[in-house]
């Protein structure tokens, strides 16, 4: 028998694709993207085209197991694990979590996931059911976005903005710390489109992307200069009048004080922060207020330095100085992500901490100090720690506190995982977690606004679970009587999308869509009022003040800067610890992984070079570097060993890195033994892009 069924991708990726699969007798046989989802448009990463490889890899992880090899030693296999039945897997953790709350309290336990699985219900459902009721410590989930979700929203109030079709009405585009061939491919046809009907393409990046060698026009930027780079512009803008006079007016707060702080960033000045020519930034500045209707994709690149919350603030500004919110193909887009009133309380419940033995809302540990978290926190030490959705042994930063963290004997780790991956190599006990092909789920997404459904397509491999069937179970092996944890997946699904008490929904951006129809038809738009959708083209600002917020009093209250500034990450060119490390590390996702995933697939293997280390032919040859030498790339944190590669892709003073697991790295290690638990200015977030480091010769392993 041969069916197809409509699926969509819940990789951490802001297409958020829908996915036909064809099934033959049971058997997943074909993968394409969904010719009927706008933003798909029929193809998929080329990544996710090897889908098959991935769900049906001899790797699979397929039983629940107990350790038996010492931890971190080894063969990272099934070999140091016996098979135990699912009902001892979960007695075991059951029994351990309920010795350690009694003894410690249960703010000792601690989940630690992140977006493995974007799944509505996947990434944060039953789970949190469990978690909450539990009383666990809570996880800040800061890795990715915090820094630049926050900063967003003190001027906009909300992650919102331009959606991706709309970029094939603009007449110029600027991809700002956006690696869009890399990391948003699916947004490339629509600017391919705005080109072809005569629009500029600027790609501001201190490396040479693909993306950066199809612009126009590319700025190689210094790391972590953009909050002087913007500034600079609205210097420009302002100074010379570009700005939309009656949407400042109307729309906005702060204007004057903006008006004050961008004189002191005169493109001069700004130059010499950024290695941007000042003739270079007046005229970025000139074109961009004046070549309309002008968009800005600002993508997370720009928010990984210490000062990134400063740099998205800023850059956040500039459509609203310039009114381009009021224009089709105008505005700017960091993410979607709050553009779906989903009623996420129902679905997650976190009224259930009033229930659990603390009886009142948990600690908060945040998730990119995990090194510090295992090695020094207290009152309660974390005693047990559950990892779902995340690969942490790779892609927390300060990799080498991490693994120490993980390694102390009287830590209990269990992990739900697909793969037996690097944080598997520290497990007490690892459970079989399903692919999105194995379990059914409902999707928003960051880069546009369809709602979809993602069908079930084959039954689960092995024993696999997928995250709402485990934490049920557990539930139940807690002794957990709510309701709620009795709850399957249709109920959830109806439960996020009936957002009926009209103040999550205010709008009715959700009205008419259900889960029947989205099983019908796959995927749904929002209903959003007026189409094509202008979310701020009349105000309609979700801050305090109602206003797009250039002056910030939230912030003021935080002693942060109430409008935006320039302060030089301590990790930089700029500072005095470049005297001893002086090359700027840009620890990059690669283009053909996803972050630690599908670094094990050997189909996808063959597109990657995760063994590399860019850097600047000037950079290399006072070091006595050629192309192909081994070299050691170290810090006060830690040391790794990767190729030089001598490739134009980075200048002078920058060298670059991938992730990739470590222990398929020549040495064992994650680049993250390189970076920093240092956190960003705002949102707390991890700064992977603000890393000095220095590079030298090396024999080879
Ligand atoms: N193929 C693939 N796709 C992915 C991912 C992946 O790993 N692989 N990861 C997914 C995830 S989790 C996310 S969050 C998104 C992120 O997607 P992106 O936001 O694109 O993330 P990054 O690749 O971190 O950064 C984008 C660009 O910013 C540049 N950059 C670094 N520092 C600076 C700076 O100081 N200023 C400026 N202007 N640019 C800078 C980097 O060189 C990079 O090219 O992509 C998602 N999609
Ligand atoms: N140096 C450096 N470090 C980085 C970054 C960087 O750019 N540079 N990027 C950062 C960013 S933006 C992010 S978002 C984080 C990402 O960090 P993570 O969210 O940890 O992402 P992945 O490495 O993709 O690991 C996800 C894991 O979840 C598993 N998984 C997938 N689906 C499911 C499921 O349904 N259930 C369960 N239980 N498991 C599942 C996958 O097999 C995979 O091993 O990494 C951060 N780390
Ligand atoms: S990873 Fe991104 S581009 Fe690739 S299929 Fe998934 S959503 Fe689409
Ligand atoms: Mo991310």
């Amino acid at each position: 028998m041969k069916k197809v069924v409509h699926a969509a991708c819940p990789h951490d990726c802001p297409d958020a694709c829908g996915v036909l699969v064809t099934v033959e007798d049971g058997r997943a046989t074909r993968i394409q993207g969904d010719p009927a989802h706008p933003i798909t448009r029929g193809f998929l990463c080329a990544k996710v085209t090897k889908y098959l490889d991935r769900v049906y890899s001899p790797g699979r992880l397929l039983y629940p197991m107990r350790r038996v090899a010492a931890k971190g030693q080894g063969a990272g296999d099934a070999s140091d694990f016996v098979q135990i039945s699912w009902d001892e897997a979960l007695d075991e953790i059951a029994a351990k979590f309920k010795t350690i709350s009694n003894e410690f309290g249960p703010e000792a336990i601690l989940p630690y996931s992140y977006a493995g699985n974007m799944g509505i219900l996947s990434y944060a459902g039953m789970s949190h059911r469990f978690f909450y009721r539990l009383g666990s410590s809570q996880l800040n989930r800061t890795i990715c976005s915090a820094a630049g979700g926050d900063a967003l929203s003190t001027v906009i109030g909300r992650r919102l903005g331009t959606e991706p079709q709309q970029f094939a009405d603009s007449k110029y585009i600027i991809a700002w710390g956006a690696n869009i061939h890399g990391t948003n491919i699916h947004l490339w046809p629509f600017i391919e489109e705005a080109r072809r009907k005569g629009a500029k393409l600027v790609v501001i990046d201190p490396y040479k992307t693909r993306t950066a060698r199809c612009a126009d026009w590319y700025l190689p930027i210094n790391p972590g200069t953009d909050v002087a780079l913007a500034l600079g512009m609205m210097h420009v803008i302002i100074h010379e009048g570009l700005f939309d006079v009656d949407y400042v007016s109307r729309f906005t707060v702060g204007f004057e004080q903006l008006k004050d702080r961008a004189r002191e960033y005169p493109p001069e000045r700004v130059a010499q922060w950024t290695g941007i020519p000042a003739e270079d930034i007046r005229k970025l500045a000139r074109e961009y207020a004046t070549v309309r209707p002008a968009a800005i994709r600002v993508n997370y690149g720009v928010q990984r330095s210490e000062n990134g919350g400063m740099a998205v603030r800023a850059i956040a500004m500039l459509p609203c100085i310039t009114g381009s919110w009021k224009e089709v193909g105008g505005g700017l887009q960091l993410t979607l992500s709050q553009s779906f009133p989903l009623d996420r309380r129902k679905v997650e419940r976190p009224d259930l901490m009033a229930k659990s033995p603390l009886g009142r809302a948990a600690r908060v540990v945040n998730m990119s100090e995990l090194g510090k978290v295992l090695t020094t926190l207290n009152k309660p030490p974390v005693k047990a720690i559950f990892v779902y959705n995340s690969n942490p042994a790779v892609v927390a930063p300060n990799h080498t506190d991490v693994i120490r963290g993980f390694l102390r004997p009287d830590l209990f780790t269990a992990v739900h995982e697909q793969f037996f991956t690097d944080t598997t190599r520290y497990a007490d006990i690892v459970l079989p977690a399903t692919t999105f092909f194995e379990h059914k789920d409902l999707l928003g997404a960051y880069g546009h606004c369809y709602v979809q459904v993602s069908n079930q397509a084959i039954e689960a491999r092995g024993e696999a679970r997928s995250n709402t069937d485990l934490f049920r179970a557990l539930a139940r092996h807690m002794g957990f009587t709510e309701e709620c944890f009795e709850e399957n997946v249709d109920q959830m699904i109806d439960q996020a999308l009936a957002a009926d008490d009209g103040k999550l929904d205010p709008q009715g951006w959700l009205t008419g869509i259900t889960r029947e129809r989205l099983e019908q038809e796959g995927h749904a738009h929002l209903k959003f009022g007026s189409e094509p959708f202008l979310p701020f083209a009349n105000g309609g600002f979700t801050t305090a003040s109602g206003k797009a917020e250039l002056y910030s009093e939230a912030l003021a209250a935080e002693g942060l800067d109430p409008v935006a500034s320039f302060i030089p990450p301590r990790e930089s060119r700029h500072s005095q610890q470049a005297r001893r490390f002086p090359l700027e590390l840009l620890a990059r996702k690669a283009d053909n992984y996803l972050n630690s995933s599908f670094c094990n697939v050997p189909s996808v293997q063959k597109m990657e070079h995760p063994e590399l280390l860019e850097i600047n032919s000037q950079d290399a040859a006072p070091r006595g570097i050629k192309e192909g030498d081994w070299v050691r790339v170290f810090n006060d944190r830690g040391e790794v060993k990767l190729r030089a590669h001598v490739n134009g892709t980075v200048q002078c003073g920058v060298v670059a890195a991938k992730l990739n697991w470590a222990r398929l790295a020549p040495d064992g290690k994650s680049i993250n033994a390189l970076t920093s638990e240092t956190l960003t200015d705002i949102g707390a977030g991890p700064t992977f892009y603000s890393c000095l480091v220095e590079v030298e010769s090396a024999a080879k392993l």
